[in-house]
Parts: structure tokens; sequence; C-alpha cells
């Protein structure tokens, strides 16, 4: 095997530990990947889905032994792998389904960049060095958002985005399917939310969005045609998935190891269904109102009725433990002067409308813990007191005294603070090192133990500004990969130059796959066909010269 060229080791997120032997494993023409167990037949499938439009070779998935091996551990923490490739074949072990695609994506990192290819690249030799590697996640939570309500995202860009989640082992996709700018989930009871609430008319932010095309020359900040229609001379913005088109991603997502949590953002952020359906709000509207905010009456029956009604569609479409409330930035100058939500008030002997809100969080979280689900919200859910089962995914930077509130009460909290987490945010040279470097711990330093209550981390992908595919990946990446490899890989293995050398080659990488990643502005980055990094001239497997 001594001919055999090997790539280098270069893998985001860095592995706990990796022991290189001397030889290599040779991809062989027709390939057999065998599985000790019927239900990693999907994640071979998906393998073989890696693997055979590059190489062009002949793939078959069996019980049993093959060349590509996959099995499930008998113990191991969740999430953990090992995985052995000698001159004969790659052996992998996962404690879990999910564990064997993380895997299956050491494995895609170990293998020449060319491996993403849609078409047939010939004369490569496809060839992983022998190697030993075991590994494990630091968080069970590794999550990215996707705000699908201020610019719609069809079913292929959600695909595209959950394949480069799986690429670098990111678990939790939350969906932010609903908001004041549009409802983009078919509801049978209520037709209404995606025959109106699915479209509006062009709002300031795709007026600003224009604008910024034109001032920058960019395309990206153009909202795509297939996303626009003429309505009785209007011009309408949005677009919708069906409940099937939610299972389809769902199973999507499933293959790859990742769980989809649905949020639909209630009591605020309800304008696209508040305008549409009488007895929702506190007082009546007409048609897509103006105001930040709309919430919901907690003070009506029929408005609980409606958000428990929504939520039954909901819930049997995604087969995980969390559905997300939302819970954010509630707007309440309507709750003061409602008369249901004052009578509510008295009848329940609350003390303002922050305790209502937290009434009316606690009705749906005793509702979904009925349906066998439990809640996530964001902190806004901490005001007015928090129940014992609530998971608070922590987004206000300022609110600095939620994750030590939320953990020594005993709940459970995720990472997503604005300053660094919000991708929405522009990039410059301090967002990516404020990520990588970022210490979840340090919140804890009064009660270290605490951090045991994190689940992880995440980013936010808000798309006020963000209305197409392409603007959508420049700003998610290479934030996410920072993102990723902060929820995976050991702290004490932190090492930002190594970091970015390996993010070079992940660049490489993603220009086979077409994504259009940001170049960072950091030194030894700039952007060229064929990608220079660090100094270094690093050729492209697809042209080999
Ligand atoms: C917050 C809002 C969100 C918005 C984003 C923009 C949360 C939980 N709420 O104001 O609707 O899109 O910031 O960065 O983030």
């Amino acid at each position: 095997s001594t001919s055999t060229q090997v790539k280098e080791i270069s893998i985001i997120p860095l592995p706990n530990s990796i022991v290189e032997t001397s030889s290599a494993f040779v991809l062989p023409e027709k390939c057999t990947i065998g599985v000790t167990d019927k239900s990693l037949i999907p994640a071979a499938d998906y393998l073989v889905s890696i693997l055979s439009k590059s190489t062009g070779y002949q793939f078959s998935v069996t019980e049993g032994k093959g060349d590509i091996n996959l099995s499930l551990a008998d113990s191991g923490k969740e999430g953990s792998y090992s995985f052995v490739s000698t001159k004969n074949s790659v052996s992998i072990s996962g404690s879990s389904y999910a564990g064997v695609i993380y895997g299956i994506e050491t494995l895609r990192q170990l293998l020449p960049s060319g491996i993403e290819s849609k078409e047939v690249v010939s004369n490569m030799e496809w060839a992983i060095p022998a190697v030993e590697i075991k590994d494990s996640p630091r968080f069970g939570w590794r999550g990215l958002m996707l705000d699908v309500s201020r610019h719609f995202y069809d079913k292929d860009e959600v695909k595209e985005l959950l394949d480069l989640m799986a690429l670098y082992k990111m678990n939790k996709f939350h969906w932010h399917l609903t908001d004041d700018q549009g409802w983009r989930v078919e509801i049978k009871k209520y037709p209404l939310l995606t025959e109106k609430g699915a479209w509006r008319k062009y709002n300031s932010h795709d007026k600003t969005c224009l604008e910024l095309a034109k001032k920058n020359d960019n395309t990206d900040y153009l909202i795509p045609e297939e996303k626009i229609r003429i309505v009785e001379g209007d011009t309408l913005y949005g677009g919708f998935y069906t409940q099937d088109d939610i299972k389809e991603i769902v199973s999507y997502a499933q293959v790859r190891g990742i769980d989809v949590i649905p949020e639909i953002d209630m009591p605020g952020h309800m304008l696209a269904a508040v305008s549409n359906y009488d007895g929702v709000s506190c007082f009546k509207t007409t048609g897509w109102g103006t105001t930040f905010s709309s919430p919901v009456c907690p003070g009506k029956e029929s408005a609980l009725e409606f958000c428990k009604n929504v939520y039954s569609e909901i819930i049997p479409l995604f087969p995980y433990k969390y559905i997300h409330i939302g819970g954010d930035e509630v707007e309440k100058t309507n709750w003061k002067k409602c008369p249901d939500c004052q009578k509510r008030i008295r009848e329940k002997n609350l003390k303002s409308e922050e305790e209502l809100q937290s009434w009316f969080i606690h009705e749906m979280e005793a509702f979904f813990n009925s349906q066998g689900k439990d809640m996530i919200g964001w902190d806004e859910i901490l005001e007015g007191g928090l129940s014992k089962t609530a998971t608070v995914m922590w987004w206000r930077t300022w609110a600095k005294d939620a994750p030590m509130k939320t953990t020594s009460q005993g709940n459970h909290i995720i990472f997503t603070p604005n300053s660094q987490f919000y991708l929405d945010y522009e990039q410059d040279i301090k967002s990516l090192p404020n990520i990588y470097n970022y210490d979840p711990s340090a919140e804890f330093e009064q009660q270290p133990e605490l951090i045991n209550q994190v689940l992880g981390v995440q980013g936010n992908i808000w798309c006020e500004w963000i209305p197409s595919r392409e603007r959508m990946q420049y700003m998610a990446a290479p934030r996410m990969l920072a993102i990723a490899e902060l929820g995976w890989s050991d702290p004490k293995q932190k090492d930002w130059d190594g970091f970015k050398n390996r993010l070079s080659d992940q660049f490489e990488r993603l220009n086979v796959m077409n994504v259009n990643y940001r170049i960072p502005d950091l030194e030894g980055f700039y952007k060229t066909n064929v990608f220079i990094g660090e100094g270094e001239v690093k050729i492209s497997c697809m042209d080999p010269s």
C-alpha cells in the first residue's frame, strides 16, 4: 500500500482520539457494506448515497460481514462510536444509530473532498489512512435553528442544510415554523393559516434586502422568483410545507441522526395566526396587522383551544421528546387593556401580565406533557416562574442570570446566547473565535457542577434579512462549524490554530458541495478556485495537476 496517497487527517469536529497505523484502506470498486442489525440498513443506504455518486462504484448492503462494517456496541455514552480502518476493511461501531452515523461522517471526512462530487470523478483512488478513532460528543445537543417564517426555505433547501449539519455531527434541527411574517405549516383544522398566512406583501425587510442587493451588487439578497406570486395585482411572497412535506423532512433528518424540534412561537409573534382567525387575539383584528409580536389572548378559552388544536396536529409529526413553545418577546399592551385577560388574572390570583404569560406557558406545558412531550422555551419563560420539567433556551446574553437561575432550580438549559450564536448577525474578524473560544462552564463559576444541566449549544439563523439559500449558507458557514466543534470536542483539546487549518480543508470540501460559505476575515484565508490557506497551496482533488 506504499504507493497509496492518503489525505492528511483533518476532521471537524475534532475527534477525542486518533491513532494512526501504517497502511491504508482503498475503497474497492465492488464494495459491500455489512450491518449487524436490520435497524442499521438506513445508515448503510445513507453511506451508499454519500459514496456512490462520485466514485461510480457498485455498492451492496448485506446483513453480515462487508468491506465496510456497521455495528451497534452494547455500551458507551450516547453518540459515541469507534472507527477502525485497516488495509482490508473499515469497522464502525456506534453506541446507537446516531453513533454509527457519526462514524460514517468521520469516514466521509477521511476521504478526499472529491467524494462530495455529484458527478463521477474518474482516475481516483479513494483511500483513507488506517486509523483507530475513539470519539464521543461533549454535549448531547448540537443544534441549528432555521427561521423559515421571515423568509421561506423550501424542502430541498432545508434538506441541503440538514446534509451540512450531518457532515459536522450536529443533531438537533430546531424549525422555527411560524412568526409574525408568515405561517409555514399546514394545519388541516385551520386552512387559512397557510392559504392566507403563508403569503404576505413585501415588507420592510424585503425592501432592505432589495436595497442591499443593489448597493452591494449581490444577487444573494434577492428573493427567488419561485417564492413570489402575483394575486389580484398584489405581489405576494411566501410558501409553506404540507404535513406530508414535514414528514418527508423529518425522516430525511432521522436517517442522518438528526432530531427535528418544531416551534410554533406563542403567545407572541402570532400575527400570521391572529390576523386570520377570530377569537385568538384580545381584540378583533382586520387582516394582516402591523404590530410587533401580536400575541394570542390568554384570557379567552377560544384562544387556548386554538393553540392546543394547532399543536395537536403538530405533535404527531415529530416523533421526538421536545416541543418548542417559543415564548419570546411578548408585547403585553393588549393584555393590560383586555377584559378577558384581566379577568383571568383575577381568577387565577396572578400578580401581573408577566404571571399571565407564565400561566399560559404552564397551561401549554401541561398539554404537551399529557401528550408525552417535554417543553422548551426561550428564556423569557423564566419570568413569572418555571415549571420543573421545562427546558430553557437562553438567547438573551444580557439576561446574565438565566443559566444559574435555570440550572439551580434543577432545570435543563440550552445555550444560544445572541452575542456568539446568532448567525443572522454580520460576521467579522471576531465572530469565529468568539464561538470557538466560548466556554459554557464560565457561567457556573460558583457552582461548577451545574454545567451538567447544560444540554448543549445551538446556532440560530434568523432570516429577516436572509432571503435566499445562498445568503443563508453564507451566514451559517463557517460559524456552524465552530459551533459543531464547541458542542462536540473535548475542551481540553481546544486549539484555535489547529481549527483554522482544519477549516481550510473543509472549505475545499464545501467548494465541491457547492456550499456558499463565507471566507473568514482571518490571516491566510482568501478566495480562489484552487484553495490556498495558511500560506500553503492546497490543490483540490477535483483539479489534480
Ligand atoms: C430576537 C427575536 C427574533 C429575531 C432575532 C433577530 C429571539 C428569541 N427573538 O429579537 O424573533 O428574529 O432576535 O436577531 O431571538
